[in-house]
């Protein structure tokens, strides 16, 4: 049987029939950590496959893949047909009608809970042409909000910036959506690359101060109510494993999935897909046919949240829910604690007007840097 692996791709050739529990376990991959497709359709781990069949094993969580166990029942939870989606932290399979149905009820109840929007608002949704932001997008859509999509090309990479770009523009214009595009390269005159490539400072950080910069600027300047981001739920468990092994209270009080605005330069902030897992997003984004890139941004390897998803996927194989338990539990029982750490009074920044806690903001003051060294460079 012809097995397709991502990330780098590459084939390799593995002795059937099979079943897919025995495929995964003899690549030494963790199921949670995959989906397998065979011609457009997704398997459960029961699946038996022919030595015929050519599968694909793609990895939707980033970071890659690791060993664990596998196993759960094959029938959809809800209406007992062939599942096609384990969910192993709901002890669930679904069929792909109530999959897509399972992941926006937890949409809905995020939205709801927080009380994030209404029909009535205008949002602004970041998406980069991955699986997260492009089924965030889908689902809005679908449930008639008033979505519009901003995608910022980067240039973490000459191709990846483009094909993220193209994921975005083909959707909007399958849907008939509005997709706003700008261009760090024109706009402020450098990219991302190019801050890894003179190692000036970590990539990672930077274009993460940047997105939120810009799409927090295009929100409040083009008068959007809220800005939507496709955070999901391994992300939020990641960056507050992240923020707890540090101890940093002060992020540790601001990760909540809806922020206000308490500044007339800043946006409202959102994040309905905490509750749905990374695996579930890229799940529904093969069953709805959305198009998305599935190569990892070319600079991922610094990204330091990639360390606490690893550790997270081990202990969710062990025991599935570990996720959902650490950061629900942290949002029910946790976050009230720290509220009184979130007591920051911002003010305009003196060179470009957005809202800081200080006189410059960290945006301005990065540029500076960046500036900085970039002249002491031509200098010497
Ligand atoms: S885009 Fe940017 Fe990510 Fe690439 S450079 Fe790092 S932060 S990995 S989500
Ligand atoms: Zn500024």
């Amino acid at each position: 049987m012809k097995v397709k692996l991502r990330n780098p791709t590459r084939e390799v050739e593995v002795p059937g029939p099979t079943s897919v529990r025995i495929l995964l376990e003899r690549l030494q991959i963790n199921p949670e950590t995959v989906l397998v497709i065979r011609e457009a359709d997704l398997l459960t781990r029961e699946e038996r496959l022919a030595d015929s069949d050519e599968v694909e094993i793609r990895p939707v969580i980033s970071g890659g893949a690791g060993r664990g166990p596998a196993g759960v029942a094959a029938k959809c939870k809800r209406c007992r047909a062939p599942a096609k989606v384990e969910v192993a932290r709901a002890n669930a399979a679904f069929c792909a009608d109530c999959f897509l149905r399972y992941v926006r009820n937890q949409m809905t109840k995020a939205i709801d809970d927080h009380e994030m929007f209404t029909k009535e608002d205008r949002l602004l949704v970041c998406v980069s042409g991955g699986k997260d932001s492009l089924a965030l997008w889908d689902m809005l859509l679908d449930m008639g909000y008033d979505a519009t999509g901003y995608h910022i090309v980067l240039w973490t990479g000459e191709e990846y910036a483009n094909e993220s770009r193209a994921m975005c523009e083909k959707y909007a214009a399958g849907r008939g959506a509005t997709l706003i595009v700008t261009d760090l390269k024109d706009d402020e005159g450098f990219t991302i690359e190019q801050i890894a490539r003179e190692g000036r400072r970590v990539p990672c950080s930077v274009c993460g101060l940047t997105k939120r910069y810009l799409s927090n600027l295009q929100a409040t300047r083009e008068g959007y109510d809220v800005l939507v981001t496709g955070h999901n739920l391994d992300d939020e468990a990641a960056t507050l494993l992240g923020n707890t092994l540090h101890w940093q209270t002060e992020y540790i009080a601001r990760q909540s999935p809806a922020l206000p605005s308490t500044h007339a330069k800043l946006s409202k902030k959102v994040k309905p897909l905490y509750r749905v897992s990374e695996r579930e997003t890229a799940a529904y984004a093969i069953l709805r046919g959305i198009d998305y890139i599935v190569e990892e941004c070319p600079l991922v390897a610094g990204n330091t949240a990639l360390r606490y998803k690893d550790a997270l996927n081990l202990m969710e194989a062990r025991s599935p829910g570990t996720k959902q338990q650490f950061f629900f539990g942290y949002l029910d029982k946790v976050a009230p604690l720290f509220a009184s750490e979130d007591k920051v009074e911002l003010r305009a920044c003196t060179e470009c007007g957005q809202s800081t806690t200080g006189d410059v903001c960290a945006y301005c003051r990065a540029k500076k840097q960046l500036r900085a060294k970039a002249g002491r460079k031509g200098a010497s």
